[in-house]
């Protein structure tokens, strides 16, 4: 069989940087600095976490993907076995999700250099088991041959293709693999061929932003129009409705025209992903603007406060407004992973602060909690309640973290994403560098070099070393949950004002001129919107971005969780640290409430017992041993 050729690329193959990277022409207010700008040092927390990506999750996932049979689907993809199909139809996208994660990783200092066996063994892989004309899925070739394209609804061809693509733009920018590059323009130029003038789009959208980060790569323009036609083509019932309805699919109304998140809501924001990478390479302000709208909506009215999306355990899907129930919560992994990218997004096309909180908020609590401290667990579905007496312990509704899942889709995202975290923290551009995200890191940029210390979260103190030109603007986020903070410059109080969530501060920058912000973190009582109806009359304990929550196995063996009330007056304290994590200690009562009838006119009063209560950050729950934890603490004196 000989392969045709791609099309060609026009330009060269545009490297450096990290994940979304808006191509020369785009309409953005920022730019990524990239990974071989930023090097993220272990000693704090996000560094800790991208270690132990890459010596436990990413090796795991590699393993599983062997043991689940996902690349035995593709060996007899490649007639090299006869092995029947494994796993899910889509089971493609997490070898395609490892190799972009081990492809990112590939980028740090000190990278394992099996994962370079690993990329290349797949990619070979993945050449063999490609078809003459460019397309590549195993479960078409192996377990449904002649059903290529047939089911758009369900096929999830073309989101295997997106992450396909998504790896090989990995690849692309870290200058690895350029035979994966190759393969996969090989299958998009087939993806142009075969949909720009039919009118079809996959159930599941990640093609679009799949292929405007191609576009970004390759700078050939077919990959973008594409992007841009699958977007516009949504919202006209071309996926027909079917046995989830044109919501789930976000196919019930056109997406510049949508005022509300709706769906599936890993597809939701996906395609909100695509929305902005094609509205900054278009300068399509009118998309740009339906993007913000309905990222806004879902901020405002069906978000949690872990920064998780998606409340419904049924079709995956975002809720009604304000419909958060705490221990039904759905909050996919997925789409936690899928916020982050999107606030990434909107960050970049707008250089607005709060995209940036909402990165952090996600990061440091629903994306962060889905991982085990080992790294070789996780979770899928992310409740803020898990109740005593919980039984469902099926996949969907786990009440301990899981080695595997047979829709495996969480685990190898994490990977991906913590693979390219340093690439998340600054932007860049010829003014000055602004700093999103705290964490202990260098930062080269151009002219500048910074460098960050700071135990954050366990501490607002971020102690900076900055040697910049003269004219140069460092710009410091000040995250919303802040009230207070102060800025030395030299160890001299400086005067500071927050200009649009950023502090700017423009020099003169002597040789290692040392700056140092520190933000207050007293421990805060957030309260839901009322209409939060779940969760009235309860407050979530939270202390920098950091939400806490009460765990079973840091109460006394009589105390039954769902009975603690938290006072609602009493001091709440951060507890020091030692080697463990900051905590937070309240005091509460617990009623037995063991007898008391399920309904009843009597108001019960609370117990006279003051309880001493130990909260940690949620994203270490059950970590300890498996057992109830609970985020939204009743407060005494409310029924
Ligand atoms: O359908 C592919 C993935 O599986 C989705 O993104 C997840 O929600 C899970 O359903
Ligand atoms: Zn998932």
């Amino acid at each position: 069989m000989t392969a045709p050729k791609s099309s060609g690329n026009p330009l060269a193959i545009r490297g450096g940087g990290g994940p979304a990277v808006p191509g020369p022409g785009a309409v953005a207010a920022l730019r990524p600095l990239g990974l071989e700008q930023v090097r993220l040092h272990d000693d704090g927390l996000l560094g800790q976490w991208r270690r132990r990506n890459a010596e436990h999750t990413l090796p795991h996932c590699v393993e599983r993907l062997e043991d689940s049979g996902n690349l035995g689907n593709l060996r007899a993809a490649a007639g090299e076995s006869d092995t029947e199909f494994a796993g899910m139809w889509f089971a493609d996208s997490d070898v395609y999700k490892t190799l972009e994660a081990a492809l990112w990783e590939l980028a740090a200092p000190g990278a394992d250099p099996g994962l370079r066996d690993f990329v290349d063994d797949t990619t070979a892989l993945l050449a063999r088991a490609q078809q003459a004309d460019g397309y590549l899925n195993s479960y078409y070739t192996v377990a449904e041959p002649g059903g290529r394209w047939l089911q758009p609804v369900r096929s999830h061809e073309l989101y295997c293709a997106g992450h396909l693509i998504q790896a090989a733009v990995a690849a692309g920018r870290t200058g690895t693999a350029p035979e994966l590059v190759e393969l996969t323009r090989r299958f998009a130029d087939l993806l142009v061929e075969r949909f720009s003038q039919v009118e079809e789009v996959c159930g599941h959208p990640e093609i679009e932003t799949a292929l405007a980060e191609l576009y970004r790569l390759t700078g050939h323009h077919p990959y973008l129009d594409l992007a841009r036609r699958f977007i516009d083509r949504r919202g006209h019932g071309l996926l027909g409705g079917g046995r989830f309805g044109a919501r789930y699919h976000q196919d019930h109304v056109p997406p510049r025209a949508a005022e509300e998140v709706a769906g599936h809501s890993v597809r939701q924001l996906y395609l909100l992903a695509g929305m902005v990478d094609v509205a900054v390479e278009t300068g399509d302000r009118a998309l740009l603007e339906a993007a913000r709208r309905l990222w806004d909506d879902a901020v405002r009215t069906r978000t949690y406060v872990t920064g998780a999306h998606g409340s419904r355990h049924r079709d995956e899907a975002y809720g009604d407004p304000y419909e958060l129930p705490p221990d039904r919560a759905y909050a996919e992994t997925c789409a936690s992973i899928a916020a982050f990218h999107v606030g990434w997004r909107l960050l970049l096309a707008t250089g607005a602060a709060g995209y940036a909180d909402e990165m952090e908020r996600v990061l440091l609590n629903a994306v962060a909690a889905a991982v085990s401290e080992d790294g070789r667990h996780f979770f899928y579905s992310n409740p803020l309640h898990l109740r005593t007496g919980h039984t469902n312990s099926g996949e969907e509704s786990a009440g301990h973290r899981l080695p595997w899942y047979s829709c495996a889709c969480c685990p190898p995202n994490i990977a991906r994403l913590m693979a390219c975290l340093p690439a998340y923290l600054a932007t860049g551009d010829a003014n000055g560098l602004q700093l999103h995200l705290y964490a202990t890191a260098t930062i080269e940029a151009g002219p500048a070099r910074v460098q960050v210390r700071t135990d954050y979260p366990w501490q607002g103190r971020v102690e900076l070393t900055v040697t910049a030109p003269q004219a140069w603007t460092l710009a410091l986020r000040v995250p919303s949950w802040c009230a207070s903070y102060r800025l030395l410059i030299d160890g001299e109080p400086a005067p500071a004002s927050v200009d649009a969530g950023y502090l700017r501060l423009t020099g003169p920058w002597g040789e290692g001129t040392r700056v140092v912000l520190e933000l207050g973190m007293p421990v805060r009582q957030v309260r839901a919107h009322p209409r939060v109806d779940a969760v009235r009359g309860c407050v979530a304990l939270a202390r920098g971005p950091l939400v806490y929550c009460l765990e079973q196995h840091d109460l006394p063996e009589d105390v039954v969780l769902e009975d603690v009330l938290l006072d609602a007056t009493a001091p709440l304290l951060a507890a020091g640290r030692g080697k463990g994590p900051v905590v937070v200690t309240a005091s509460g009562r617990a009623p037995d409430l063991t007898h008391h009838p399920l309904y009843s006119t009597d108001r019960h009063r609370p117990g006279a017992t003051p309880l001493q209560l130990t909260a940690v950050p949620y994203f270490q729950w059950g970590n300890r041993g498996h057992g109830p934890m609970r985020v939204w603490l009743p407060l005494s004196g409310t029924p």
